[in-house]
């Protein structure tokens, strides 16, 4: 499979707002806007750090999986997402490896992208999501 740069690194927060102090205020990043997911309970902001970005994840409501993680562990990095040449065969190459997808088939991701879950148990500890496509 043909990975090119990281796509972006999740990271999960109790509040956007609160956050952006940080990462948009302090840190000084480009700040691309806030997006709501209601199928996902989240809302997300998306910085640009060179050709990678950050998202930033806050849970709408009980539903969402990050609400999961922020009770379990705190605020901290959700995943690691990897750009791929080609989401269906990377996912196959990986399955026929013995690692364990979370999707599958691909889902839709924003900005118009491809993309799948592969489980934290299986990729020492780091949940992965593969993108297929670029934004903008
Ligand atoms: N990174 C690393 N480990 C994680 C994790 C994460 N993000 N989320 C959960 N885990 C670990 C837990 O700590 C737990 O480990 P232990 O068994 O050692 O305690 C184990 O995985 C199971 O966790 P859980 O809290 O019981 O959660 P679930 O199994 O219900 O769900 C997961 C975990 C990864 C399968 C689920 O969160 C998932 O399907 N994620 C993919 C989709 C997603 O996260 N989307 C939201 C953000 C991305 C977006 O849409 O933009």
């Amino acid at each position: 499979m043909a990975v090119g740069k990281i796509d972006h690194v999740g990271i999960a927060v109790q509040s956007l707002e609160e956050a952006l102090g940080l990462f948009r205020d302090a840190l000084g990043l480009s700040f691309q806007g806030t997006e709501e997911l209601p199928d996902r309970h989240l809302k997300v902001a998306f910085l640009q750090v060179g050709e990678s970005r950050f998202e930033l994840l806050e849970p709408t409501d009980p539903e969402s999986t990050v609400y999961k993680f922020l009770q379990k562990k705190g605020e901290g990095i959700h995943h690691v997402a990897l750009n791929v040449e080609n989401i269906e065969e990377s996912m196959k190459s990986l399955e026929q490896k013995g690692y364990t997808l979370l999707d599958k088939t691909p889902k839709p991701g924003s900005g118009g992208t491809r993309i799948a879950f592969v489980h934290p148990k299986s990729t020492n500890g780091v949940l992965l999501e593969l993108v297929e496509g670029h934004h903008e």
